[in-house]
């Protein structure tokens, strides 16, 4: 199976990169230095990637966190990833939330449901987003591998605005950050204490990718996890948060670059917005963005 998503893939990975070099984004950065396409608007042809995924019947699956106050978030998310999120293919969402009663009834059409798993409340907002990964990699482990193809792991404080389907698929797939599109790699806020696991040296790492959306197929979202958690309990031994918890643990990806068997793909900001943040003239359309949130008022602490 591993073998033939593989061939699956490269073969799409071609047909993007020539479709790219076709219609051709100027305007953007559409290929990274490694040759991998970035998803933008305009780079792929939605129709032609659905019927080539449409007759695999796959399934995806999206882990999204909900953890105390943040469940005011869920019903916005859950409305707009009907409207927009792989519409017409088959899709699970998995909410973990310690407020089981106050998940919101969404309806959803025919081929996709949801699963709300109970995790436990938590006195620090790190502890949260950094437990992600440990609670993704048991939900592959006890559920996923027998009716999943690919994962996605979404942050629920946003909304979809506009497609965000197939053309995302991916071995590893990844979103650059809003915030750090246009900057200097030496601006990318990746951990620089050497004594910390998620360490990165001046001068690598191409793009600083956002924590808040990730995916792929599961076992490299396994890997990742696995990876970005090990990483994560060894710099708490040594009494070390890394600047941005997980979220700098992605720094993962940097180390993907060369790893030509990986097939990242990289989504544009598009994929990962920031409501706050005015649209720049060469984002096109919006399809996912963070929501604007007072933190004092919904973190724990
Ligand atoms: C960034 C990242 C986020 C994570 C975080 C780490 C983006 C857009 N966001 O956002 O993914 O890497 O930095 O510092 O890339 N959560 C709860 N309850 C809580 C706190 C968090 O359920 O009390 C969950 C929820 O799914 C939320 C996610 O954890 O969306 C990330 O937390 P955040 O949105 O507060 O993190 P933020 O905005 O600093």
């Amino acid at each position: 199976i591993y073998i033939s998503y593989m061939y699956m893939c490269i073969y799409i990975y071609i047909y993007m990169y020539i479709y790219m070099c076709v219609c051709v984004r100027t305007d953007v950065v559409a290929v990274t230095p490694w040759l991998a396409p970035i998803v933008w608007e305009g780079t792929f042809n939605p129709v032609l990637l659905d019927s080539i995924y449409k007759p695999k019947k796959i399934s995806i699956a999206v882990t999204v966190f909900a953890v105390g106050k943040y469940i005011m978030f869920l019903k916005n998310f859950l409305e707009t990833a009907e409207q927009h999120f792989f519409v017409g293919f088959n899709v699970h969402v998995y909410v973990f939330t310690d407020r089981p009663k106050e998940v919101p009834e969404v309806k959803m059409a025919d081929g996709r449901q949801l699963t709300v798993r109970l995790v436990p409340s938590s006195k620090r907002w790190q502890e949260i987003s950094a437990r992600r990964m440990e609670l993704i990699q048991k939900l592959i482990d006890e559920q996923l591998r027998k009716n999943s193809d690919y994962i996605f792991c979404l942050d629920v404080d946003s909304k979809f605005h506009d497609r965000w389907g197939t053309e995302s698929l991916g071995g590893l797939v990844a979103v650059i950050h809003p915030g750090y599109y246009l900057d200097n790699r030496s601006k990318f806020p990746y951990e620089r204490r050497s004594a910390s696991k998620a360490y990165v040296a001046d001068g690598e790492g191409d793009f600083y990718y956002c924590g808040g959306a990730f995916g792929g197929i599961l076992e490299e979202v396994y890997l990742l996890a696995s990876t970005c958690r090990f990483n994560f309990e060894e710099d708490a031994k040594n009494g070390i948060e890394a600047a941005w918890q997980e979220e700098t643990s992605c720094y993962y990806f940097i180390y993907l670059t060369d790893c030509t068997s990986c097939l990242l793909t990289v989504l544009s900001p598009e994929y990962l917005w920031q409501d706050f943040k005015a649209r720049n003239p060469e984002v096109k359309t919006i399809r996912f963005s963070g929501v604007i949130k007072n933190y004092a008022d919904i973190r724990p602490n």
